[in-house]
């Protein structure tokens, strides 16, 4: 046997004439007890009226838009006798849950359990808190795809309440373009101000290089747990061999101390396989690769680029010089092709034409490390009897401690070190 009963808007505390926002079923739906029925609105809160019985809807009374009262019918529902039996009268009343007062806080308090076995008139509705305007089924369902709620600026539902589809486009958007959507939390921006009114100003658009290094380097900042190692290298050796070369008789090509940090960095990659791997996609493997590519980050007046030199372990130091004032020619015009730019295995960011002591360059993932080197200067170093005036060149190595440990960077930059510091050891 089945029985006809009504469900009713609960006690809702002292406030009159709430609005109906929402209403989350239609007559012939089979419902569930705790089944969000309407959704109700005032200004400083709102609630999700959840069904005190399980049964087939008779006739929905109420439409959104419509103002109601403890009391206003919401629904009759065909129940079965056994689920319309009325519970005892001491259980057959929740206590008063007053509309809370809008707080700042973003997360939802927990929603309270609604009094049980239900009973044709026991009602508890669910309270939520927050700026965001969102049912709290809306805010679950933002919270199991990780979206911090009050991160939806305004939803399409009536009065800027957030809807389901609200919390799917920001999603999407977030997919796209790359915002955080982890843990509930999103990264918080940077609050920029009116800086007209300071003084002139004359805002330029960005090149679409300096756009995409951008993205590129945030990416990297966010997601790389990157550690930088700064070492010297006395280069007083390698320096008289490069002066020697660049003043050979019939000697056309510049070489700088770049080509044999090129060099030098190969060999040590050899040696040490992990700073020549990427980790998989899914961050269970490595990727250890069997050909060895340098970019080079070259300085344009359109942004930075990092073409790329290949095969550089078999290529003469002569080879190099041609290549890369060829790279650098066509980097400066503008010209690289997408290809020039792809395929490199770690990179080198040199600033030493222009200065520094140290730096710490980002990791051009998914390259695994990178080396920085700045400018080379004369330095009193010991000999073991006397200080010696010496070229000393600072090296600095950042690399993604999820692939190489410190012990393994700082023997990597021995490595280097021991190449730089002789460069005829390149030759064995
Ligand atoms: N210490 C001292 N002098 C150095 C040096 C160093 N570490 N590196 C280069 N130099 C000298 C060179 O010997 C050369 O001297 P001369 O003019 O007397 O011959 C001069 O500085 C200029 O060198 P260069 O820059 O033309 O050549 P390079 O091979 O060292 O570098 C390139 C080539 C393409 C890397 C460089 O031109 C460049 O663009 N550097 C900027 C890279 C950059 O922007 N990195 C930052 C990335 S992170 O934002």
């Amino acid at each position: 046997m089945s029985t006809t009963i009504e469900i009713k808007v609960p006690d809702i505390g002292n406030v009159h004439d709430v609005d109906v926002v929402a209403v989350e079923i239609q007559t012939g739906d089979v419902i569930a007890v705790d089944q969000t029925l309407i959704t109700l609105e005032t200004d400083k809160a709102s609630m999700d009226v959840p069904s005190s019985a399980a049964g087939t809807v008779q006739q929905v009374h109420l439409k959104v838009g419509d103002k109601v009262n403890e009391g206003s019918v919401i629904i009759t529902v065909l129940v079965s006798d056994e689920a319309a039996a009325p519970a005892p009268v001491a259980e057959s009343k929740s206590a008063p849950t007053p509309v809370v007062e809008e707080v700042k806080a973003v997360e939802v308090a927990p929603a309270p359990k609604p009094a049980a076995p239900a009973p044709v008139e026991v009602y508890a509705p669910i309270v939520s808190k927050g700026k965001a305007h969102a049912s709290p089924a809306i805010r679950l369902f933002a919270r199991e795809l990780g979206v911090d709620i009050s991160q939806i600026a305004q939803g399409n539902g009536r009065k800027g309440r957030i809807l389901k589809d609200d919390v799917k486009t920001y999603v999407k958007k977030a997919l796209t373009e790359g915002i955080t959507v982890t843990g509930g939390s999103t990264l918080p921006k940077i609050a920029v101000p009116d800086f007209a009114a300071f003084g002139e100003i004359e805002a330029q658009p960005l090149s679409k290089i300096n756009k995409l290094t951008g993205q590129h380097m945030t990416s990297v900042w966010l997601n790389l747990p990157m550690v930088t190692y700064h070492d010297d290298v006395d280069i007083t050796e390698m320096e008289a061999f490069r002066v020697s070369l660049n003043s050979e008789k019939n000697n056309t090509l510049k070489y700088t101390g770049l080509l044999f940090i090129i060099k030098a960095l190969a060999a040590a990659m050899q040696q040490f396989p992990r700073f020549n791997s990427s980790l998989s996609s899914d961050g269970q493997s490595l990727i250890f690769k069997k050909y060895l590519n340098i970019g080079i980050a070259v300085d344009t007046p359109n942004g930075l680029v990092v073409p790329v030199l290949r095969d550089v372990a078999n290529k003469s130091i002569k080879q190099l010089a041609l290549e890369i004032t060829e790279k650098g020619e066509k980097a400066r015009a503008g010209k690289l092709t997408p290809a020039d730019m792809q395929g490199g295995c770690m990179s080198i960011s040199s600033l030493g034409g222009i200065g520094g002591k140290a730096f710490t360059p980002i990791v051009n993932a998914p390259e695994v490390a990178i080396l920085g080197v700045t400018k080379s200067t004369i330095q009193p170093i010991w000999n073991g009897k006397e200080f010696e005036p010496r070229l000393v060149l600072p090296l600095d190595l950042t690399y993604d401690h999820r692939v190489i440990d410190g012990a393994e960077g700082a023997r990597f930059m021995e490595a280097l070190k021991y190449y730089l510091s002789d460069v005829r050891r390149l030759l064995v």
